[in-house]
């Protein structure tokens, strides 16, 4: 298998004014942090709010000003964008396999993602490559890189608002969103933290609290950005790609500008790359199983592997809790022309 050049290969010791001068800047960035308002966090004691969205202070914000202020993007950049729990891991996974087909073609003994997690060779930049210091050298990625990140599409630093990049978004219904990120936020909070409910945490998500969030706000900017730039920004839906993922596959490769040839077709390479990017074979894998991130030490490979299913809100809901997202849902996207009517319970709403 060829050499592959993961995030974990950009932390290179860099001269010592230059990490001086990092260490400065993301110094300003903790002094900004100190005035923001704040509120309760998921996985963290607090969020911070941040022109409008909520981010977790250190394993978010700081990154999010880095890539806003200093981040240089390359013409050949691939960006996904995603609320968290919308499908990120698995968009990462087939946009990766999309992009890299001619370099590796063995879906099925020799493939990355067979070895490492998808969000080791899809970093997030704020997450990931930007945190906090030490901050790693994206540069050290070869062209084409595919980065991706929970920023709002307005957010988004204006040299990649102005690139001709692609954006490949993907959102989900906001029950099961908000369903995914309780059940990760349980996993991922501080023993010493005091204890997140159930019913606060839907409270704080129906307000919109959420890292990266609101929820409805994120997902709208990026709709806009896709109806005004349809050829540059993307707007899937896990739903259509759970019930038609040969068809989404193509039509992501399509958008990307690598068109799956007849010949590929007639090899059956859709079909094995949705096979190997299917969460039933991916969260059998041991990386994923078993396997840490290397970037982000605290973080599992398994916590991004649950069910991976529909629907999964209906066990968890009670009517009222269905009723309540499901109002805020239809108002946010009122007149929007981005059609949820799937997404909204029709046994307690008059949609
Ligand atoms: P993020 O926190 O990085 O955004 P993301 O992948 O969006 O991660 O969230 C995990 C969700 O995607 C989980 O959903 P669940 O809790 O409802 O189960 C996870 O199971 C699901 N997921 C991960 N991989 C896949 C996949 N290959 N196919 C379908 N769903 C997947």
């Amino acid at each position: 298998m060829a050499a592959l050049i993961t995030a974990q290969n950009c932390f290179v010791p860099r001269p010592k004014e230059e990490e001086e001068e990092i260490e400065r800047i993301y110094k300003g960035y903790r002094d900004i942090m100190a005035t923001l308002p704040k509120y309760r966090g998921w996985s963290t004691l607090h969020l911070c709010q941040y022109q409008g969205f909520w981010f977790q202070p250190k394993i978010g914000l700081e990154g999010v000003m880095w890539v806003q202020q200093r981040f240089k993007p390359r013409p050949t950049d691939v960006y996904l964008a995603t609320n968290p729990k919308s499908g990120t891991t698995w968009l990462k996974a087939i946009v990766f396999s999309i992009m890299n087909r001619k370099r590796y073609n063995n879906f099925t003994t020799d493939h990355p993602l067979l070895k490492f997690s998808p969000h080791e060779v899809v970093p997030f930049m704020e997450l990931d490559l930007f945190r906090t210091t030490p901050i790693a050298d994206p540069e050290i990625l070869p062209s084409p890189r595919i980065l991706a990140t929970h920023i709002a599409y307005n957010m988004l630093p204006e040299s990649i608002q102005n690139s001709s990049c692609p954006i490949v978004y993907i959102c989900r219904n906001p029950k099961d969103v908000f369903v995914s990120f309780w059940q990760f936020s349980v996993k991922m909070r501080p023993k010493d933290l005091p204890e997140l409910s159930f019913e606060e945490a839907f409270d704080l998500f129906c307000h919109g609290v959420t890292p990266c969030g609101p929820f409805w706000d994120q997902a709208l900017g990026y709709w806009k950005a896709s109806v005004e730039f349809p050829n540059r920004v993307l707007f899937l839906k896990y739903e259509d790609m759970k019930t038609e993922p040969l068809l989404c596959t193509k039509r992501i490769a399509e958008f990307l500008g690598q068109p799956f040839s007849l010949q590929e077709e007639e090899n059956g390479i859709v079909q094995e790359i949705v096979k190997l990017c299917s969460f039933e074979s991916m969260s059998n894998l041991e990386v994923n199983r078993n396997g840490k991130s290397r970037v982000r030490a605290e973080v599992k490979n398994d916590v991004f592997f649950r069910q991976g299913k529909v629907g999964d809100w209906k066990n968890h809901l009670t009517d009222e809790m269905i009723e309540r997202l499901d109002q805020i849902t239809k108002h946010k996207f009122d007149g929007t022309g981005l059609i949820v009517d799937a997404w909204i319970d029709h046994h307690t709403s008059d949609y």
